[in-house]
């Protein structure tokens, strides 16, 4: 009997324990410069090389990455160290100018460019009603 009982906690703490692995991708979004599709393919590929990551989408029209990645092996800071490695800035990160200049000439973006950013979507939000 003892056996059986010990059997059901380790099959429940099992069960537990891939439950909260679950739960713990942490979906996140912030500003990348970029303007193409190999754009796309590099910042994308710099993100999931990060340990953790799990999925990344970088929007070419908003400028922007959606990204999945388990919060007990990364995080955004990180993620978007990485992005800044492979030559493009994003919202927290400028990419080293060394880095940006490595970058195919129709991928040196404008460095000026616009990209969606939290501090720019509460702005946006304020455009709304006049003074
Ligand atoms: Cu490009």
């Amino acid at each position: 009997m003892k056996k059986v009982i010990l059997a059901f906690v380790i099959f429940a703490t099992v069960g537990i324990t891939s439950v909260m692995a679950q739960e713990k991708v942490t979906m996140a979004t912030f500003g990348v410069r970029g303007n193409c599709g190999m754009c796309k393919g590099t910042i994308e590929k710099a993100a999931k090389a990060v340990d953790g990551v799990t999925n990344a989408m970088w929007d070419k029209k908003a400028k922007k990455i959606e990204v999945s990645f388990k919060a007990e092996k990364t995080n955004i800071m990180a993620i978007q160290k990485a992005v800044a490695a492979s030559g493009y800035d994003t919202e927290k990160m400028t990419a080293s100018e060394k880095a940006y200049e490595g970058l195919a000439g129709c991928c040196q973006y404008d460095r000026n460019q616009k990209m969606e950013t939290s501090e720019k979507k509460a702005k946006d939000a304020h455009h709304g009603h006049s003074h």
